[in-house]
């Protein structure tokens, strides 16, 4: 294996490992030396990719939005952004979900101490202006009410997935977070999509697993493309 390739392979054994850390323990109390444990590398090799606890944190959640594999497109942007939620949901879920997104998002959503230095808005902005860009091209497709600002649409989607999120995990440990999910987009969106729009979106919670299965095998079809 070229060199490059198993520093990058090492360092993701890192970074998964440092989510798993944080997503059981929290940043306060997780130690450099539970992410030793549980990645399997030594203590070099983990200094020669991270050098504290706070840069290790800091990369779990810039790995936040990356980590979430591209839905297959839809002739609706709209209903690209509700898989898009779908998909996040079923990746927060415990038994089936996705360690770094799991990491991540407890590290963004715990309010933690102003010492820790920790910068949460990374992956948040990250969520606003993505999300804003995919209303944006519904918006040039003719999808959105003329009048809806789309900066501020994003911020309130953004904020009311986090907010169902805590809930969810509060209530239930998140099983009934596609629920959550699918309420939103459906009461949300009759104030956002013009009416001959909104009769084609499909709010189904059970969406999500399909979409990951589908997101998944359009991953490997495209890794299998790009090999020589
Ligand atoms: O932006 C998002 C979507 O477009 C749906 C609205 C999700 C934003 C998730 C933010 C993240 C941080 C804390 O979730 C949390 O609970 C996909």
């Amino acid at each position: 294996m070229a060199r490059q390739e198993r520093a990058i392979r090492t360092r993701q054994a890192i970074l998964l490992a440092a989510a798993e850390v944080f997503d059981a323990v929290g940043y306060e109390a997780a130690t450099i030396s539970d992410v030793l444990q549980r990645s399997g590398v030594t203590k070099g090799a983990l200094y020669f990719h991270f050098t504290s606890k706070e840069e290790l944190a800091q990369a779990v959640l810039a790995a936040q939005v990356s980590s979430l594999p591209r839905v297959p497109e839809q002739e609706l942007k709209l209903q690209e952004s509700l898989d898009e939620a779908l998909l996040l949901a079923y990746l927060l879920r415990k038994d089936t979900g996705d360690p770094i997104v799991q990491g991540s998002v407890r590290l963004t959503v715990d309010q933690g101490s102003p010492k820790d230095n920790l910068n949460r808005r990374v992956p948040m902005q990250a969520w606003t202006e993505h999300t804003q860009s995919l209303f944006e091209e519904a918006k040039l497709q003719g999808e959105i009410l003329p009048h809806a600002d789309v900066a501020a649409l994003a911020k309130l989607f953004v904020g009311a997935f986090t907010g169902v999120q805590v809930l969810s995990r509060i209530m239930t440990e998140r099983v009934d977070l596609a629920e959550r999910v699918a309420d939103l987009y459906r009461h949300l969106m009759p104030a956002v999509a013009v009416p001959g729009v909104l009769v084609r979106l499909d709010f189904s919670p059970d969406r999500g697993p399909k979409v990951y299965e589908a997101a998944m095998r359009q991953r490997r079809s495209e890794a299998a493309s790009e090999a020589p």
